[in-house]
């Protein structure tokens, strides 16, 4: 106790020290005197709740040189090293004591030893940084879903986006007893300020102190405590407490007579996570990571930001209208890993206009053909380029974002990246069904969003593998069990935006979403038809018709609702062999009745095909 006050004194200094005071917890204050003496930075700033410190913040990501202005006003720009753009699941890993491991889908490592290696890596190596001492709040303050949560940081541009991400929770603090923590250091910095020692980059989760450390990066994703590596964290403990930690945004669709019902939905990484939650027409809540409760046995959920971490690639004035303005007027905006013109603007991949032939992006001074070291071509933004706001600016904001009771969920979306096996949409039987078939079953084409090979088709349930800190079949067991006592249980969707036709062409337009979600408001409200197939209820033809009318001023052909709604059951059959063997070979404590569902469905699909044949339009089973 004693000694850390001692050292408190010594590296604060009197006005930091007095801020830190106003928190009166002995755990945090001996877990910053620990980590001050360890990491051994040149300065400390303990940041309060006030404007001023959060303007310091901001204008030490500037003076640091993290992030440089832009034109517009409050638009600024960072870079990650060119080999830091994505979150690296090869260096994240669970710390889990000796002789337990999480299961062959989840990276982990012996407890001591993976601590004895991350403390080696951070001793000193904040020297000649500032430390920032941060207090932020998962969920809205002071509600039953709140986490409190600690950053150590020497990164100015985390700290920055942390303050546009997540609500303050200095005040929250002073009533916290448990709380997350992380601490963070971009080490040592090259030339353009970013992280040089990749190598030496480590993402390690100490479940049983709920700690995060990470090293060596400067990616958001690798490095925003309370974004993915607290997510790591609140999954352990939300399997504890019997509540889910999901991979989901939070969003409110329109109904008939002003009805709002609110959908949660789990995407993995670049799949339409955040387009479908800021769809236009509707409201958002929240677009990445949501928490779900019981509460008077009714499934509630908030979201854990109040900010957006949103991929920039694709982003266009037609099919993000929303976003797109607010990306180019004036307003605080942290654009990382863009193109940067001469003038102060900036560009990505799938932006509206022409691509400017140079600029500086992630590899420095770019023009158009450039190749780097492995002799692949650089496209002027990098595919995970992304831009970091705070949801106030969005026009569309949910009202209840703050709510600390949350919004109850009527229905839940799980989608992937799949050309050719899911229909566009569907709901399942029931609870089980929609867990086992749509969540459990869920895989998805790889993207951008981590590192390696792309296209390849990973199996990615609840699009919440990435973040799992418990094994994968205890994490479904977890998910059939949560609605025991719960009145209506939310319906369960899937989704699919990117099945192809015959000639490889996306079977739907963008905008198509809107219409799938107004289908499914109506049937999470038992108000529209549905037909019953071998794989879930999919939408008759007319209400979809009404529907494209109604919500795009589209006539919607049968010929489209064929293609885009008849089962295959070829590709239907080889997905149920794939995730069967999964479940079989790769997930240890698999629950039996996902055997006997998939089972099930096998059945259905081959009876079905006996019929009818391996291509079935909708008409046969009506
Ligand atoms: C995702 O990749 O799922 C994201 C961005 O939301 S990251 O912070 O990298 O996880
Ligand atoms: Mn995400």
């Amino acid at each position: 106790m004693e000694i850390t006050k001692e050292i408190l004194k010594a590296r604060l200094g009197e006005e930091n020290y007095r801020k830190l005071m106003e928190i009166k917890n002995p755990k945090l204050h001996e877990f910053i005197a620990v980590f001050m003496e360890l990491c051994n930075p040149s300065k400390v700033f303990v940041c309060s709740d006030s404007g001023e410190d959060v303007d310091f913040i901001r204008k030490e990501a500037i003076k640091n040189r993290e992030e440089e202005k832009l034109a517009l006003k409050g638009h600024t720009v960072h870079f990650d090293s060119y080999y830091d753009q994505a979150r690296d699941k090869e260096r994240t890993k669970f710390l889990v004591p000796k002789g337990k491991d999480l299961g062959p889908h989840i990276r982990s490592m012996d407890r001591d030893e993976g601590l004895k290696e991350i403390h080696d890596i951070m001793k000193g190596i904040m020297r000649g940084h500032t430390l920032y001492i941060l207090f932020f709040c998962l969920g809205p303050a002071n509600s039953e879903f709140s986490i409190p949560c600690v950053q150590l940081t020497d990164s100015p541009y985390v700290a920055h986006s942390e303050f546009l991400l997540y609500r303050k929770g200095y005040e929250e603090f002073k009533r916290a007893k448990s709380f997350f923590k992380f601490v963070h250091s971009e080490g040592e910095l090259d030339e353009k300020n970013t992280s040089r020692n990749i190598d030496k980059r480590r993402i390690y989760i100490d479940l049983e102190n709920e700690t995060v450390y990470s090293a060596n990066t400067q990616y958001g994703g690798n490095t925003i405590g309370l974004k993915k590596l607290a997510m790591r964290l609140a999954i352990n403990r939300a399997s504890r407490e019997d509540w889910l930690t999901e991979h989901m945004f939070l969003m409110c669709v329109h109904g008939p007579n002003q009805r709002k019902t609110y959908f949660t939905g789990a995407f993995p990484s670049l799949c339409g996570k955040t387009s479908t939650s800021m769809i236009p027409g509707e409201n958002i809540v929240g677009d990445d990571i949501s928490y779900l409760k019981k509460i008077n046995r009714e499934i509630r959920a908030v979201n854990v930001e109040k900010g957006i971490f949103g991929i920039i690639m694709g982003v266009n004035s037609k099919d993000n209208p929303i976003i797109w303005k607010i990306l180019n007027r004036p307003g605080e905006i942290i654009f990382s890993n863009v193109l940067v013109t001469r003038e102060g603007g900036v560009h990505w991949i799938g932006k509206d206009g022409e691509t400017p032939k140079r600029g500086r992006n992630h590899s420095g001074e770019w023009t158009k053909g450039k190749k780097d070291r492995e002799g692949n071509e650089i496209p002027p933004s990098h595919p995970n380029a992304r831009f970091t706001l705070d949801v106030k600016l969005l026009e569309n904001l949910d009202t209840e974002l703050d709510n600390p009771k949350g919004v109850r969920v009527g229905g839940i979306i799980y989608g992937g990246r799949d050309s050719d096996t899911w229909v566009s949409v569907k709901e399942s039987f029931d609870w089980t069904h929609g867990v086992i078939t749509m969540g459990a079953s869920l895989e998805s084409e790889t993207t951008a969003a981590t590192l390696g090979e792309r296209g390849v088709r990973k199996y990615n349930p609840m699009a919440n593998l990435d973040f799992l800190s418990i094994p994968v079949g205890k994490y479904i067991q977890h998910h059939l069990n949560f609605i025991k006592d719960v009145k209506s249980p939310p319906k369960i969707f899937s989704v699919n935006y990117f099945l192809k036709g015959p000639k490889g062409e996306f079977l739907n337009d963008k905008i198509d979403k809107a219409v799938w979600l107004k289908w499914m408001e109506l049937r999470s409200q038992g108000e529209a038809e549905a037909i019953r197939t071998p794989t879930g209820l999919i939408p008759g033809y007319e209400d979809l018709r009404k529907l494209f009318k109604e919500v795009l001023r589209k006539d919607y052909s049968r010929e489209e609702y064929n293609e885009q709604f008849k089962l295959r059951i070829p590709e239907n059959l080889e997905k149920i062999g794939r995730i069967t063997n999964i479940y079989k070979t790769k997930v240890r404590d698999t629950p039996a009745i996902v055997f006997k569902i998939l089972e099930e469905q096998r059945k259905r699909l081959e009876d079905a095909r006996k019929k009818f044949g391996d291509y079935v339009t909708p008409d046969k089973f009506s």
